[in-house]
């Protein structure tokens, strides 16, 4: 669309136009960035406010637009007093005060994603989850690449769905945090998926259904719904009047696992489309990724021949049970990237009973820590704790398995290495986010690969 199509569906949409309107973006990181540069391309009024005294983005959007208002260093007032639109970042919690306040006064809350979705007349394909997403974000995309579309891919995975419109795509395959959902109400994807809910961001919800109700508005529109039937969440929201789609373990799903004489393989309607042995990508967890890929890519006309090949060489992302190093018979396991504990519970089965040392902790984000007892009791030897709330995390373990609260990467590495013997495994899958102890979970993982290539052989 052009920036005159872009303007009339804004102006229709929020009634957001040049003459009367005045933006306030709140946050000035990826998104706050990639909003501000949508909203001057477009020479609409804004400005900008963050809580951080230097926001991360603030130098490289003055140098670009040295005429906006950003104010920092706390929210103003009086910035917001003047507002009819605020478009709030993902990492700013809905329940500030002066959001509250400007919602109440009749100021219209909107997120970059109904800024997009109001911006492209193409297909989007939208996926949400509690875990998964960024690997079957990054599958579909393949798939799509492979079949000869031209597909952006982007949204929570890194880069913000704004700063995809540039790209001449006919096809955008979203990840969606729950955080974009909750405030984003024009999403109409062609085929939308929850593909799973477990504990997450409870220090932003007030309870799960909260949480599951921000998940399910990626469902908004008339599209295809892609339904997990294996969770038990997920079922509750299949609309009669939908088109929808299944996958899951259960033998009615559309997308499943059968038995053949070589073998598990995925299935569609139980006719055998790929040999479950050839994925790369390890773990059942992967399975149900992979179904939900192959199912997604099918409402889009996706040859599932292409989409098998690429099944066939897709290897995963960084950070996510990714092999570091076989040492002394000891394989060292970069999971920083389970950042719930539904990621580290799906990491650990993977494993032979008692063969793991554990590395976890961080910011449990208010989750309840007693999901991983079982998981904990079958298959860790010990678990090494750091971070902040290693604390809360020992209470919920309850001396089921032996735990050294050990407070930092480095620490648990070298303790680790003391502990392993040939043919265990020392998983880092921490249940937790990463940011009282580093940047973010990736800043985690190569830190822990550093330490590891630092171990003696
Ligand atoms: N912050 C403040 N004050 C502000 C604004 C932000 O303290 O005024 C803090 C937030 O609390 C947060 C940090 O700054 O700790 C970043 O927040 P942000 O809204 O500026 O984040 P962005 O840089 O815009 O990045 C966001 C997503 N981050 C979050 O949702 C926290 C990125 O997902 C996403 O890649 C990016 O938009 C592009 O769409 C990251 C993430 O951690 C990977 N997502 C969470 C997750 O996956 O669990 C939801
Ligand atoms: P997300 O983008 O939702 O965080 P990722 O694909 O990045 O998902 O994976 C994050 C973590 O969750 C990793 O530890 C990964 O091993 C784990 N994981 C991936 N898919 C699933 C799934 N379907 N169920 C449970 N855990 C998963």
């Amino acid at each position: 669309m052009n920036n005159d199509d872009i303007l009339i569906a804004l102006n229709k949409q929020f009634s957001l136009n040049k003459e009367s309107s005045k933006v306030v973006v709140v946050g000035l990181g990826l998104t706050g960035l990639s909003v501000a540069y949508f909203l001057h391309s477009l020479g609409l009024q804004f400005a900008i406010v963050d809580s951080r005294k230097k926001p991360p983005f603030n130098d490289e959007l003055l140098a670009k637009v040295p005429d906006v208002a950003v104010f920092t260093d706390g929210f103003d007032q009086a910035v917001f007093d003047v507002a009819s639109h605020i478009i709030v970042s993902p990492g700013v919690s809905m329940d500030e005060p002066m959001i509250q306040q400007a919602i109440a006064n009749g100021v219209r809350p909107l997120s970059d994603i109904d800024l997009f979705a109001c911006s492209v007349s193409e297909q989007v394909v939208a996926i949400t989850g509690s875990n998964g997403k960024s690997t079957v974000t990054t599958l579909l995309g393949d798939m799509a690449i492979a079949a000869g579309k031209r597909v952006a891919v982007g949204g929570n995975l890194g880069t913000p769905a704004l700063n995809l419109l540039n790209k001449d795509a006919e096809l955008y395959v979203l990840e969606l945090s729950s955080f974009q959902l909750e405030r984003t109400s024009q999403l109409n994807a062609v085929a939308a998926t929850v593909l799973n809910i477990s504990e997450d961001h409870l220090d932003r919800y007030a309870n799960l259904d909260a949480y599951i109700a921000q998940k399910n508005k990626v469902y908004a529109g008339n599209g295809v719904m892609l339904v997990n039937l294996d969770c038990p969440y997920a079922t509750k929201v299949q609309q009669t009047n939908r088109n929808v789609l299944t996958f899951g373990f259960k033998e009615k799903a559309d997308y499943s696992v059968v038995e053949t004489a070589e073998g598990k393989s995925l299935a569609f309607h139980e006719r055998a489309i790929f040999p479950v042995n050839e994925l790369l990508i390890n773990g059942v967890h992967n399975q149900a990724n992979a179904m939900a890929a192959l199912a997604l890519g099918s409402t889009i006309g996706l040859p599932e021949q292409v989409m098998c090949d690429v099944l066939r060489i897709y290897k995963g992302l960084e950070h996510r049970v990714q092999f570091v190093a076989n040492i002394n018979g000891v394989s060292w396991i970069n999971d920083s990237k389970a950042t719930n504990v539904g990621a580290c519970v799906a990491a650990l089965k993977g494993y032979k009973d008692s063969t793991v040392v554990l590395i976890a902790g961080g910011d449990a984000k208010a989750a309840d820590m007693s999901d991983l007892v079982p998981l904990l009791k079958e298959k860790v030897k010990t678990l090494l704790l750091i971070g902040k709330d290693s604390q809360r995390i020992e209470q919920a373990v309850n001396g089921c398995i032996p735990v050294f609260d050990v407070g930092t990467l480095k620490k648990a590495v070298q303790k680790a290495s003391k502990i392993a013997q040939p043919g265990d495994t020392v998983l880092l899958s921490p249940a937790c986010a990463s940011l009282d102890q580093f940047a973010n979970y990736k800043d985690r993982g190569e830190q822990f690969v550093t330490e590891v290539k630092g171990l003696k052989q």
